[in-house]
């Protein structure tokens, strides 16, 4: 049977395929120029199906997919979610990375106002990290669930801080915000159906091994 591998469109596409050419193949199809969201490989018995990235975990989890490649940050929300999945992690594969962090505007007193004990307005779309983290430092928060563009709760005057992924630095400052603390670093990890891996295991377990051997290879040559 064929092998069907969940991604993204953006950077998690972009970035595994020096990965997937690592293991000998290539997508047939760019999802930038055409509107298929199954794209064909060089290899007859491996298909990519294009998905939201919040949807790969779903995906995968429901036998859609037979394995998909999602952020860190993702995945743990997912399975906050959805609680104790059957998804099973066995790589990190290194790409898309970057680190989730609490940003607050420039002059914002934080460290000042943890001190105190105050109870600080956050805004984020990643509710169940924030809600960890900010437990496991005792610091009382409300929290605010936005589904996208964080940075303009500060602004408005909704929040006292954000928790969102931080790469360049450059949307945070485009807006006046700074980085107080990090919460975790960020990368995307392989997710695999198990039941998939029992019964296309062979072939399954030689991609995940050319994929493993690709991300050696990628960060730490030689
Ligand atoms: O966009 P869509 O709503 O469809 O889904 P998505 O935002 O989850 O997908 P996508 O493709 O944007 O991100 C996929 C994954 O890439 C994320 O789940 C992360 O694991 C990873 N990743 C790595 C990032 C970033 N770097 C990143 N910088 N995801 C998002 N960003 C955003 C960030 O949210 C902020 O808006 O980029 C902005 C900050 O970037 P800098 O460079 O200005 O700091
Ligand atoms: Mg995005």
């Amino acid at each position: 049977g064929m092998i069907t591998l969940a991604l993204s469109k953006g950077r998690i596409f972009d970035e595994i395929l020096p990965l997937l050419a690592a293991a000998g193949i290539q997508v047939l199809d760019d999802p930038e120029k055409s509107r298929k969201l199954i794209l064909a490989t060089s290899r007859d018995d491996l298909r990519v199906v294009l998905v939201r990235a919040t949807d790969v975990p779903t995906y995968v989890q429901h036998g859609g997919a037979d394995l998909g490649i999602v952020g860190k940050d993702t995945l743990i929300e997912h399975c906050a979610e959805w609680g104790e999945t059957s998804l099973y992690q066995p790589l990190d594969l290194k790409i898309a990375q970057c680190r989730m962090s609490v940003a607050v505007p420039v002059g914002f007193d934080y460290a000042g106002k943890v001190r105190q004990g105050a109870r600080l307005r956050v805004a984020t779309k990643y509710v169940n990290i924030a809600r960890e983290f900010f437990a496991a430092k005792g610091v009382h928060v409300d929290l605010i669930k936005l589904y996208g563009s964080m940075e303009l709760a500060p602004l408005t005057g909704m929040a006292d801080a954000i928790v969102d992924l931080v790469s360049s630095g450059n949307t945070l400052k485009a807006n006046q915000l700074v980085e107080v603390e990090q919460v975790m670093p960020i990368s995307s990890r392989l997710v695999v159906n198990p039941a998939a891996l029992k019964l296309k295991q062979q072939r399954m377990r030689s991609l995940i091994g050319a994929l493993a051997a690709g991300v050696e290879q990628e960060f730490n040559p030689d």
